[in-house]
């Protein structure tokens, strides 16, 4: 049975038991800032578990996950995973222990035809329900039982005594034996949910009883197939094959399993995770994937890998999973380039690295150490993320060693502090602040009566506010869009004859819209009856920005390509925000057929229109989504025309005319392959064409000229000013080679070398150095150094040179500079032959090269 068929039967088997087959949530769970990544099924079904059920009360999925915590036992071990995928079914209140059992079983032993014998179970210590369904439903032979406690039959693992907070319960779970010399390996977890966890460790009933359960697709393959490491299954050939292709014909896959392994794994979360949105970065989610890639290359190499390997892997993942996961496919070459750059930045890193290293053992060497400091190759490793394997394996080479118990204890340290720092990952997931539903009538309405159903001041409900309180306050209808979907919150009043209140903004919670508030006379009261009113204006001037963006991701497609892919967005009254996939800069050109497109659309005056339908049926239309966003089986569609379809809900104008104008005005990178566009709309499209206007004309005034000579004038000056530079250049250059002969005769004699001192005004740097090189090549085979500053109002410039017959003989430039520049608070460095600094106390300068003299020709008479 091939990874595609077992995915079906498990969905369809559940569903012919009533549940509701649901997609698979992105690896970036929607809506939840407190985990870091989905990392089991039941991580979309949170509001259910807390009893806000959503119309069905059995689910199943199969859900993309990843999970850090057994990064290092990846590629060891023929089981673990960062990316897998989790079959699960659930109850929100509907079947239990009883019923999950037993399907459980009859999906193993009838549908996937798994032999009775070789499985096993295990229970919670006191769960005596679930052992006895066992025993007595199932009939499994009582030694075939195991009671295990808190770690092992609790989920999650040890909750009880250390958390997380949430839903939490005892769990029984399903072993499949393979026999001597392999073991056995738990293939299904059955979780009872039927708890919520509270600080401190109290354990709440929930509302309902509820099922949870998952089961790990890697290794329900490998049991099927009949092998023992889940990278030998159908899931992962390919992926080897494509290595062993891309990397090394000529390694061994037996000898270095490890590394196949690891890549074959990392690549496939890298290509989920991506595909989801994520982009590498050195921040959270984003360096995750950085380092998954940074490990892969690593690995790469042990394989003998001699260029970037990885991108190429992509297609194999693809084509591997487009059954299941369509998009991939669709996808795969902007992860490709993403994945290709993330490389090639890292093979840069590692060059950096390699000459700081360098550069530091020359440093020790001069102080006659051999030892490199644990605090340098962490830093090295923590900036750079220069691995220490790899800095161990160059100091060896020199001759060096690196102080290895600094490093592990520096890296300990670290790690504990983002332990305490990063509350994302130890909660499952927050529990909603509001209990209460609002329904949103905005889309029709900007004013209505409403009920204030609850006040919440502190995070606790209160009866009233006084004046010039502020708090949140939840409706039951409201004509307030709370923030979502990249749009602000709406802003407003809330009045009655005894109470105004100032409305700040609104923002989602679970069903709920919460209102900020401030009251600015009277008191509010829960319960009160209120007419709530919308800036309209400002409403307005945000429905303009909104459809704007809806206008701009149609037209970049059509000018860029259909890879255009909203990766984010921001739309608020003043202007808009965009984030897309895309690979370069745009041109010119291209932006401005850009917002050439979005005019045309604005003045073909198009009707706006909205339309809630099933989102297969959406999807089916072309309708576009954005991954960042949780839709619910019911969406809302958004179209203009028949060029733009798109989910979202999210206030627009009602028709395309109401933008006015549209006007872009920034175009910049985001993050490796994402591009953001900022862009004005309306009045203030308006202003910024004004101001525009008048800056050309202050221009044209200047260049007494028509506008539209004032480009070709423009040119023709910058021609004759660059050719006045280069000329200025060329008479100073012929200067200095001319003068160069002047400061030799000037140069002092130090035994048998000459020292060789010249101040200058206002010369650049490369003045300096062409006087450096034209005293090279005068000298010839003569012992010299040379001292050369170049003095401007706010800094010292100073170079230091020397003959190679004198650096040989330990006259080092980099080091003397460095002494000099401390002198004055400056720095400097560089080669023993040659090396610069900049200095700023130029108000005591002179004192500073009288000792800067002094040291060198103390070293000169050495
Ligand atoms: N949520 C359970 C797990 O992750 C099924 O094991």
């Amino acid at each position: 049975m091939t990874h595609n068929e077992l995915r079906k039967k498990f969905l369809d088997f559940f569903k012919a038991k009533g549940h509701t087959a649901l997609s698979s949530d992105h690896l970036v769970p929607a809506g939840d800032a407190s985990v870091l990544f989905t990392s089991a099924g039941m991580n979309q079904f949170k509001e259910q578990f807390l009893g806000h059920l959503k119309g069905y009360s059995r689910a199943t999925t199969c859900q993309k996950c990843l999970r850090t915590d057994d990064l290092k036992n990846v590629g060891v071990t023929s089981y673990h995973h960062t990316f897998f995928e989790m079959l699960g079914n659930f109850s929100f209140g509907d079947y239990f222990k009883e019923d999950a059992i037993c399907w459980a079983w009859e999906f193993l032993t009838e549908q996937l035809k798994l032999d009775k014998n070789k499985l096993l179970v295990s229970v919670y210590k006191d769960d005596e329900e679930s052992y006895n369904i066992w025993k007595d439903k199932i009939k499994i032979p009582k030694e075939k039982i195991m009671k295990l406690g808190d770690k092992d039959n609790f989920w999650p693992s040890d909750a009880k005594a250390n958390g997380p907070n949430g839903p939490c319960g005892p769990c029984s779970e399903i072993f499949y034996d393979y026999g001597e010399p392999f073991g056995s390996v738990e293939v299904w977890n059955l979780v009872f949910t039927q708890f919520n966890r509270k600080e401190g460790g109290a354990l709440e009933p929930l509302p309902n009883k509820n099922i949870d359960t998952g089961m790990g697709l890697e290794r329900l393959c490998a049991v099927v197939e009949g092998v023992t490491n889940n990278f030998d299954t159908d899931l992962f050939k390919p992926i080897i094959a494509a290595i062993k292709n891309e990397v090394s014909n000529s390694s061994n896959i037996d000898k270095q399993k490890r590394d196949f392994h690891a890549i074959a794994d990392h690549i496939r979360a890298v290509s989920f995770a991506i595909s989801d949105g994520i982009v590498p970065s050195n921040e959270e989610r984003g360096y995750v994937i950085r380092n998954l890639i940074r490990k892969s290359a690593l690995h790469g190499k042990n394989l003998g890998a001699k260029k970037p390997f990885l991108y190429k892997l992509v297609p194999a993942v693809a084509s591997v999973m487009q059954e299941a996961y369509p998009e991939l496919k669709a996808r795969r070459e902007n992860i490709s380039q993403l994945v290709l750059s993330e490389e090639e930045k890292f093979t840069s890193t590692l060059e950096e690295g390699i000459r700081i290293l360098k550069d530091e053992m020359a440093r020790l060497s001069g102080d006659s150490k051999s030892e490199i400091t644990g605090e340098f190759a962490f830093k090295l490793f923590d900036t750079h993320g220069f691995p220490l394997e790899l800095a161990k394996e160059a100091a060896s080479q020199k001759g060096f060693t690196i102080d290895e118990k600094e490093f592990d204890g520096l890296m300990t340290r670290q790690r504990d502090q983002s332990r305490k720092k990063g509350k994302i990952a130890d909660t499952i997931f927050k529990s909603p602040l509001v209990k209460e539903k609002t329904q949103f009538i905005g889309y029709e309405k900007t004013q209505a009566q409403v009920k204030v159903l609850e006040i919440i001041k502190d995070k606790k409900p209160v009866e009233k506010l006084e004046k010039g309180e502020r708090a949140q306050a939840v409706l039951d209808v409201s004509p307030f869009y709370g923030e979502g979907g990249g749009q602000v919150g709406d802003t407003g009043l809330l009045k009655s004859a005894k109470v105004t209140v100032k409305v700040l903004n609104a923002q989602k919670e679970a069903n709920a819209i919460l209102l900020d508030v401030e009251v600015e006379s009277g008191k509010l009261s829960k319960g009160d009856t209120v007419t709530a009113q919308v800036d309209e204006e400002r409403r307005h001037a945000v429905a303009k920005n909104h459809t704007a963006t809806h206008l701009l991701q149609g037209a970049l497609r059509k000018v860029l390509g259909e890879h255009v892919r909203q990766q984010g967005s921001f739309v608020e009254p003043q202007r808009l925000r965009f984030d897309f996939t895309h690979f370069k800069a745009l041109s010119e050109d291209e932006l401005s057929r850009v917002e050439q497109l979005v005019n045309e659309k604005i003045n073909s005056s198009d009707a706006v229109n909205s339309e809630v339908m099933d989102i297969d049926k959406a999807k089916a239309k072309g309708a576009l989504a954005f991954f960042g966003d949780k839709y619910d089986k019911e969406v809302r569609m958004v179209s203009l025309g028949d060029y733009s379809m798109e989910l979202c809900g999210g206030t627009h104008v009602k028709n395309t005319k109401d933008i006015g104008i549209f006007k872009i005005t920034s175009e910049g990178s985001v993050a490796s392959g994402i591009r953001r566009i900022e862009a004005v709309t309306g009045s203030a499209a308006q202003g910024i064409l004004n101001s525009q206007q008048k800056t050309l004309e202050d221009i044209c005034a200047l260049l007494k000229c028509s506008q539209e000579n004032a480009a070709d004038k423009l040119r023709q000056l910058m021609t004759e000013f660059d050719d006045l530079q280069n000329k200025l250049k060329q008479t100073m250059l012929n200067e200095v080679k001319n003068s160069a002969q002047g400061l030799i005769d000037k140069a002092k004699k130090v035994n048998d070398a000459f020292f060789i001192v010249s101040k200058m005004q206002g010369a650049q740097p490369e003045l300096l150095r062409c006087a450096v090189d034209t005293i090279r090549v005068k000298l010839k085979d003569a012992k010299w150094a040379a001292m050369l500053t170049s003095l401007n109002e706010t800094q010292v410039f100073l170079i230091l040179a020397a003959s190679k017959n004198l650096s040989e003989k330990g006259f080092h430039c980099g080091k003397l500079i460095s002494k000099i520049a401390a002198l004055a608070g400056g720095s400097g460095g560089g080669r023993p032959d040659m090396a610069q600094a900049g200095i700023k106390d130029v108000p005591n300068i002179d004192t500073v090269l009288e000792k800067s003299e002094k040291i060198i020709l103390e070293e000169l008479k050495r």
